[in-house]
């Protein structure tokens, strides 16, 4: 490997060490760009662009106090990782879920700003979240628990400076909530300072379906340049929640059939395809599991999750294979299962599903990845176009959102396809996902100055 590349992975393994999941996004981006640093590597190297470049500008923590139902105080620790700011105020989505700690937050602010710069528009990269657990908690303590963390957390964002959105945990109500005590606080209509706003005050439409969607547009024009498409295809889903059930809708309406969702506590499989309105009724309506499923289709199969082991999903044959979950669902031994399915290609929904093995051992096979920061940017992608709709004071229809969205993720796939094809490993675009953002980020940080 390049002497600087080595020297900065080394080191930055040294100085987060116990960051595993930020390590491990580093390392994947880090070993897949080494083309472009061999060629660079005198300005790089002089101007320490690679130690900038995955140092975040700014990591803040803070406390939030809130009170249950019962009067009783919890605390939990908020988080805002303002990774970038390189080109766009800093951008990414807040996570309420109770694995999350600071590794977490820094992989998906660093994937983020990759992300970001993939889609053409002007946003960085940031994420934030806290390790408060929504799940059984009552409409109110939600509401509390927003309200709480905006407190602390108004005061570090604003619509040029730094715009949040939802990730796991966070959808349209926590949105509302967050926006709320902002707009309080704030004493003013401040738009754009949030994404995924609902289309009552300022949302987009479109938005909520969009990382969905994304994924299949994504995956349709990947398959497109192989020669295949999704007609006819069989596609096993994991997740349940925003991105799973959108990509699931999606995908059904490009002719394939659906055969599994899950959450964390198993999955459906049902051969004669999933019932996504179903699906919707249960997950957006009833705040449900998705074992209910069964109450509709008794004759569909639910399999139980069991901790600390490999999801079920990965284990039942299928063409197309979309983790829609979270980080690392997809180990290597559920790679070869899918492999030994014959399964074509993998979209990942979520961000950093596969481990790094599992993603080299699907390369290796000639398995098609589309890596989540090209395959799921639609998401922020439409962020953004709220952003801009905010700022214009107008708004678009929902067919203009999607038709812009399509061409977005369409010039995504063009340019990581482009650069696998320019530095010899086509087909591999998680390598060229990973040169095309950062040969844009790098020629952004030449430009601007040691900052
Ligand atoms: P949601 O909260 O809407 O849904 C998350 C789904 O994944 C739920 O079904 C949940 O099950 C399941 N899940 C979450 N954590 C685990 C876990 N540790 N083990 C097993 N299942 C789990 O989140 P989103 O759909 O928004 O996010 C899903 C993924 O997509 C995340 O990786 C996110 O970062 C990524 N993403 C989201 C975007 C967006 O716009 N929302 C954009 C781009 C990427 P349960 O209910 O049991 O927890
Ligand atoms: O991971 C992601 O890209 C998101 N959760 C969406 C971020 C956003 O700002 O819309």
């Amino acid at each position: 490997m390049n002497k600087y590349l080595q020297r900065v992975l080394t080191q930055t393994k040294q100085n987060n060490s116990n960051e595993t999941e930020y390590l491990q996004s580093v390392e994947e981006v880090l070993t897949s760009i080494e083309p472009v640093v061999e060629a660079h590597k005198d300005i790089y190297e002089k101007t320490a662009l690679l130690e900038r470049i995955v140092e975040p500008e700014r990591i803040i923590t803070f406390r939030v106090p809130w009170m249950d139902d019962n009067g009783q105080v919890h605390v939990n620790r908020g988080y805002r990782v303002q990774f970038s700011s390189l080109i766009g105020p800093y951008k990414g989505g807040l996570r309420f879920h109770p694995s999350v700690n600071q590794s977490i937050m820094k992989f998906l602010g660093f994937e983020q700003i990759f992300k970001n710069a993939l889609t053409g528009l002007p946003i960085g990269g940031a994420k934030g979240g806290s390790n408060f657990d929504p799940k059984g908690k009552s409409d109110n303590e939600i509401m509390r628990f927003c309200q709480s963390f905006m407190t602390e957390l108004y005061r570090h964002i604003g619509q040029d400076v730094d715009v949040p959105a939802g990730d796991i945990g966070v959808g349209g109500r926590e949105i509302g909530y967050l926006f709320g005590q902002y707009k309080r606080i704030r004493d003013a209509y401040e738009g754009g300072v949030l994404t995924g706003k609902d289309i009552s005050y300022g949302g987009s439409l479109a938005r909520k379906e969009a990382t969905g969607y994304g994924l299949i547009f994504f995956m349709r024009e990947m398959l497109n340049a192989h020669n295949n498409s999704l007609a006819g295809k069989t596609v096993t889903i994991s997740g349940s929640g925003n991105v799973a059930i959108y990509a699931a809708e999606k995908a059904i309406a490009s002719g394939a059939k659906v055969v599994t969702m899950s959450d964390s506590n198993g999955c459906i499989y049902d051969p004669a395809g999933i019932d996504i309105n179903l699906v919707k009724q249960i997950k957006e309506v009833e705040r449900g599991r998705i074992k209910e499923y069964l109450r509709v289709y008794p004759n569909a199969q639910y399999i139980e999750s069991r901790s600390n082991e490999d999801s079920p999903v990965w284990t039942i044959k299928t063409d197309i294979a979309l983790p829609c979950a979270t980080q690392n669902e997809i180990s290597l031994d559920s790679a070869k299962k899918l492999v030994q399915n014959g399964v074509i290609a993998v979209g990942e929904g979520a961000n950093m599903p596969c481990t790094l093995e599992a993603t080299n051992y699907l390369l290796e096979n000639r398995i098609l990845v589309a890596p989540g920061k090209a395959a799921n940017a639609g998401g922020v992608a439409t962020s953004a176009i709220e952003m801009s709709q905010n700022s214009m004071r107008f708004y678009y229809t929902f067919e203009e959102v999607e038709e812009k969205l399509d061409k977005i993720m369409v010039n995504i796939f063009k340019a990581c396809k482009q650069a696998a094809d320019d530095y010899n490993h086509s087909g591999n675009y998680v390598m060229g996902a990973n040169i095309a953002a950062f040969k844009k980020l790098a020629d952004a940080m030449i430009a601007q100055g040691i900052v």
